[in-house]
């Protein structure tokens, strides 16, 4: 049976549909979605929570004339399939394919490219501002959710948005959650506007009067004040009017008509930005994802094989528990990632000393700040890709101050499927340059237990970058250890190169030194598990004994551990040695999976072995023609 879903190709057809058909386009269009993310991997829960509200911004608002904005963007799928793009919509995640997030290469229906939290407003209001100043007219939508809106920026544009008082739409998609249930006060005040009995009443009676009304701004003035009184008396809502909002809702996130009523209102205002406030249940129309919206927030891609090897996340969290059992002094912070970072485990058995500070980078690395000042040794569990964030917090607020925050790096290097803004390819330049700062990687998920057991007893500020990963299969050792800060370790001994790899690099390039051996090249492989301070005395006996040194992280080559390595001999004068640094060259890394991105630059055992060849010209008959020239080499 043909579906309505068939002849969508743009906002345009929707408009054509009568409020029936929409009631089936949105059952049709769930479907898709749990067909598709099923396998593909993805934001799958907040994705069916927004089905009727994209349907009816596209029904209110003229995209791609209307910039319609989607915070984080991982809730874009709806309007991905109503805006062009549902023939791609099975790419999505994968190698060339769609992007989970939004993106201005992939759209004009994506103004604004997304993928980390809490831009939207900030966006929204710098085109509304450009619109004001070269005397255009369009509209301007943030769709926002209740978790993102309570990151810094968000607040920090509301503030500004409020006080300048231009036409902007802000939508609050409220859904009671982030990954996990939002936190915070101000999540505390949504969830009484959700949940009061009173409100509820009170909402029936707003509605009654909001949808009575005419849209002149007049009228509109007046009914605000009558209902405001009203309002004020049942319901704290009233922080967005103070704010310099014009406040409209609850609206029913589920029900087109409301929010089509909603919407046309927010957008025929006139005096000031509009905030209509929108409540939806994450995973709508889907049981399993509205009874567990946590975990099918974001559900993995369909992948051949089952794993019995713990991620690194876990080993992580499992050494957190046992280091806050034996010492008192421990407390970690995550902002908004219990899950990824597995640390609902340790929360359960220390509520008091886990905090979930909401999507708040900076002041999670603040607050860290603050009770490292007072003897606690905080463990600030967060993602690479977001710790860019709290850049100056972590400088200014822990570095600078020489305080004992260990920095838990998850997800360092190629993360995958979600792509360009979530690589964590940077952490190890932007971190070494910091004074102060130890930044180390483990080579196993063992070493990572001991790394952290180190970090904490270091008495400095400290940073542990790990992969987004399962670990290698290794035996964790019960008892832990303090690593000597900057030594690295041999793991291969050989006279004709050397290997210094840091992280989930110290595998490949074991297995590149075992390829090698059958060319007769010997290779020693040393396991470089600190980039700072680097273990210089290995580094220069290396220099001087072999000669021939290839660098291999999974990081920027832009000031990254291969940079410092060359800086360093270069310092030291050690002018005769061979140096090549194998990374991630100056782009920015698609999506896609873990191994075929590896394999794109040369970061895995293949490729390692292809560059070490080439420093050997002896041995390099016709192989070499097969590198990629993406490879990116320092030399
Ligand atoms: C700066 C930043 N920190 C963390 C994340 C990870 N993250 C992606 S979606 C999300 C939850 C967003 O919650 P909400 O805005 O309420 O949207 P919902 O999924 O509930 O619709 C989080 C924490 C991110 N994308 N960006």
């Amino acid at each position: 049976m043909s579906k309505l879903l068939d002849n969508i190709n743009s906002p345009a057809d929707l408009k054509k549909l009568t409020q029936s058909e929409l009631k089936q386009l949105a059952a049709e269009l769930r479907q898709e979605l749990v067909t598709t993310v099923t396998t593909t991997g993805g934001h799958l829960a907040s994705n069916l929570g927004v089905v009727e509200l994209t349907i009816a911004l596209h029904q209110v608002f003229d995209s791609p004339r209307d910039k319609i904005i989607w915070d984080v963007g991982h809730q874009s799928y709806v309007h991905k399939l109503l805006t062009g793009r549902r023939e791609r919509f099975a790419s999505l995640r994968q190698y060339g394919g769609l992007s989970g997030f939004t993106s201005p290469d992939e759209s004009p229906h994506d103004p604004f490219g997304t993928g980390h939290a809490s831009t939207s407003v900030s966006a929204a209001l710098g085109m509304a501002i450009a619109r004001d100043l070269s005397g255009d007219h369009y509209q301007v939508v943030a769709v926002i959710g209740d978790g993102a809106i309570t990151g810094g920026m968000a607040l920090e544009a509301l503030n500004q948005a409020g006080h300048l008082g231009s036409r902007l739409v802000v939508v609050l998609n409220d859904n009671g959650m982030s990954i996990s249930p939002t936190v915070g006060s101000l999540a505390k005040l949504l969830n009484k506007v959700r949940f009061d009995r009173r409100y509820r009443l009170a909402k029936e009676e707003s509605k009654r009067i909001l949808t009575a009304l005419p849209l002149g701004d007049k009228l509109w003035e007046v009914s605000q004040q009558a209902r405001d009184r009203f309002k004020s008396l049942v319901m704290p809502t009233m922080i967005w009017e103070e704010l310099g909002f014009a406040y409209i809702g609850p609206v029913d996130g589920h029900n087109i008509t409301d929010l089509e009523t909603a919407l046309n209102q927010a957008r025929e205002y006139q005096l000031k930005p509009a905030f209509v406030h929108v409540v939806t249940t994450k995973g709508k129309g889907y049981r399993p994802a509205e009874s567990n919206a946590v975990y099918f927030h974001g559900v993995p891609a369909k992948r051949a094989g089952t794993r019995e090897i713990p991620t690194y996340s876990e080993v992580f969290a499992q050494t957190v528990l046992r280091l806050t059992r034996e010492d008192s002094r421990l407390v970690t912070v995550t902002p908004a990632m219990p899950e990824g970072n597995c640390l609902s485990m340790v929360e359960a058995e220390f509520p008091k000393r886990v905090f979930d500070v909401g999507i708040c980078e900076q002041h999670a690395v603040t607050f860290a700040a603050g009770l490292a000042t007072h003897g606690f040794i905080p463990i600030v569990a967060i993602y690479s890709t977001f710790l860019q964030r709290a850049f100056d917090q972590v400088i200014h607020d822990v570095c600078l101050q020489n305080l004992p925050v260990v920095f838990a790096i998850d997800r360092g290097g190629i993360v995958g499927d979600d792509g360009k803004t979530h690589q964590g390819t940077f952490d190890i330049s932007y971190l070494t340059l910091i004074p102060n700062l130890i930044v180390s990687a483990p080579k196993d998920e063992n070493e990572l237990q001991h790394l952290l057991f180190t970090a904490v007893k270091s008495g400095q500020p400290m940073a542990i970058r790990y992969p987004r990963d399962i670990g290698l299969g290794i035996e964790l050792d019960t008892t832990l250890h303090e690593i000597p800060i900057g030594k690295w370790e041999i793991v291969r001994h050989g006279k004709d190169v050397a290997l210094l790899a840091i992280g989930a690099m110290v595998a490949p390039a074991l297995k590149a030194a075992q390829e090698l051996a059958s060319s007769n090249i010997e290779a020693t492989v040393v396991n470089a598990r600190f980039a700072k301070p680097l273990d210089a005395e290995l580094l220069i006996d290396l220099a001087h004994r072999i000669k021939r040194l290839v660098t291999v992280e999974e990081n920027a080559l832009s000031g990254g551990f291969g940079s410092s390595v060359i800086k360093y001999l270069q310092d030291s004068e050690t002018y005769d040695t061979q140096v090549r640094s194998l990374g991630i060259p100056d782009e920015f890394v698609e999506q896609g999976t873990q191994a075929i991105l590896r394999a794109k630059y040369g970061l895995d055992a293949k490729g390692i072995v292809q560059q070490v060849l080439t420093l050997f010209p002896e041995h390099t008959s016709g192989s070499l023609l097969e590198v990629e020239g993406k490879v990116g080499t320092v030399s």
